[in-house]
């Protein structure tokens, strides 16, 4: 018989899997991640972690699967037999819920619902605790400022709409069966590692990369709307901290710290050694380099404009504002997080910067230098 705790992560290849699978690990965990199939790899976010089948005492394990899929989820936790199962498995983009929405119903909804089954199907109920990614877009259309774990919720997207229903479920399978389940209702959290669709990295690693010459201008949508932005290294750690209390219970998690996405393009293209200027309103504004410092941005000159407003990026139904309060997490968990978010802004800028120095080089000695992505 051994100690060693097991979890199972869903969603182990996203930017908030990965460092929750480096933090179990740590505390030595044997740790599962379910993967999807993918025609292309998926599994850069953890391939420094990645442990080749062929060696002995592995304990860190990927396994295929997918939310949509019951039987393959009953399968696996049948055969893992988790302490602690962390669902932050999503089609977690907001806007792209608004393209997709029964499919984001599909995995974010009834995904949740899959798990909590598998659970209640195999007789675990009294073994394997769960951890909901619940998220601050169940405030959307904000009821009351600073938010906390008892403001009333108002989802502005199938995405929102969607985890509001695993948040209840969450709540609803821990009332009726007794299970250990939690719900982190998690505000905005970054890092490096954040998918390029997201407004900060868009921000970080576009104009880091009109810094090098790699692009001509950035194009965004509402620069007006607020956030509460934390690091992501700093939120996992809550995630698992949720999950090591005598009893189980729901937290806010934030900084209650809030900014502007045109504040965040500001100190962005600060850590750049740019300072911009906003002229025009609505979807007319535009970002004008007003001065150029230091050695960061060879290609960019004082009068280029390097960001505009395309309504392609404006959401059906926007979330304007959020702040969070996570006092109950400071009082009960003792909780605080460690990274602000200009610090987290100049860590993005950083790793950007640098990723787009060595894409630079390589095109101009001659290689082909991938650019994809719209968000
Ligand atoms: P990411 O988008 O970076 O990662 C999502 C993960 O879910 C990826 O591993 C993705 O796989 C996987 N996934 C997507 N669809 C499926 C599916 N059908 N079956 C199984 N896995 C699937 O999200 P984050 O790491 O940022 O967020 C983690 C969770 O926390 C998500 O549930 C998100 O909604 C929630 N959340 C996030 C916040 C944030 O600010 N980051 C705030 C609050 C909540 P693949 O790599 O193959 O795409
Ligand atoms: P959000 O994050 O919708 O809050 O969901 P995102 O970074 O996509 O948007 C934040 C705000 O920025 C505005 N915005 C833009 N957003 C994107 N993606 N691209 C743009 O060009 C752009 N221009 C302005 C958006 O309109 C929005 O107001 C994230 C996800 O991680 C969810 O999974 C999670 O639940 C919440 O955070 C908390």
């Amino acid at each position: 018989m051994t100690n060693q705790k097991v979890a199972l992560i869903t969603g182990i290849t996203g930017q908030d899997g990965s460092y929750l699978a480096e933090l179990l690990l740590e505390k030595g965990y044997e740790v599962h991640g379910i993967k999807r199939r993918s025609s292309s790899f998926n599994t850069q976010r953890v391939d420094h972690i990645y442990q080749d089948p062929h060696t002995d005492n592995r304990n860190f394990l990927l396994h295929y699967g997918d939310l949509t899929d019951s039987s393959n989820l009953i399968r696996l936790v049948q055969q893992i037999q988790p302490d602690e199962i962390y669902n932050l498995g999503a089609q977690s983009h907001v806007a792209v819920s608004f393209e997709s929405p029964e499919y984001t119903a599909d995995v974010d909804a009834m995904g949740t619902l899959r798990l909590l089954e598998a659970i209640r199907l195999l007789g675990l109920e009294k073994k394997t605790r769960f951890y909901q990614a619940s998220t601050s877009e169940l405030y959307g259309l904000v009821q009351e400022t600073p938010q906390k774990e008892s403001t009333p919720f108002y989802p502005r997207s199938p995405y929102a709409v969607a985890k509001l229903y695993a948040y209840w479920i969450t709540v609803n399978y821990r009332e009726a069966y007794g299970i250990y389940a939690c719900n982190g209702i998690l505000f905005n959290h970054e890092s490096p590692r954040r998918g390029e669709t997201f407004v900060t990295r868009k921000i970080t690693r576009g104009l880091a990369n009109i810094a090098q010459g790699l692009e001509p201008c950035l194009y965004m949508g509402n620069i007006d709307s607020l956030r509460d932005w934390g690091h992501a290294r700093d939120y996992v750690y809550m995630q698992w901290l949720m999950l090591q209390q005598e009893t189980p219970e729901d937290f806010v998690i934030a900084t209650g710290q809030q900014y502007s996405v045109r504040q965040f393009i500001k100190w962005t293209a600060a850590e750049l050694g740019l300072e911009l200027r906003f002229e025009g309103k609505g979807v007319e504004e535009v970002a004008i380099v007003a001065a150029v410092k230091g050695e960061n941005a060879p290609a960019v000159n004082v009068g280029d404009v390097i960001v505009r407003i395309d309504p392609k990026y404006f959401r059906p139904a926007e979330v304007d504002t959020l702040l969070g309060d996570a006092t109950k997490a400071r009082q009960k968990l003792g909780w605080q997080p460690q990274i602000d978010t200009r610090t987290l802004c100049r860590e993005m800028a950083q790793y950007d910067l640098a990723e787009a120095k060595r894409l630079a080089f390589l095109k101009h000695n001659g290689f082909s230098c991938p650019l994809s992505g719209e968000g």
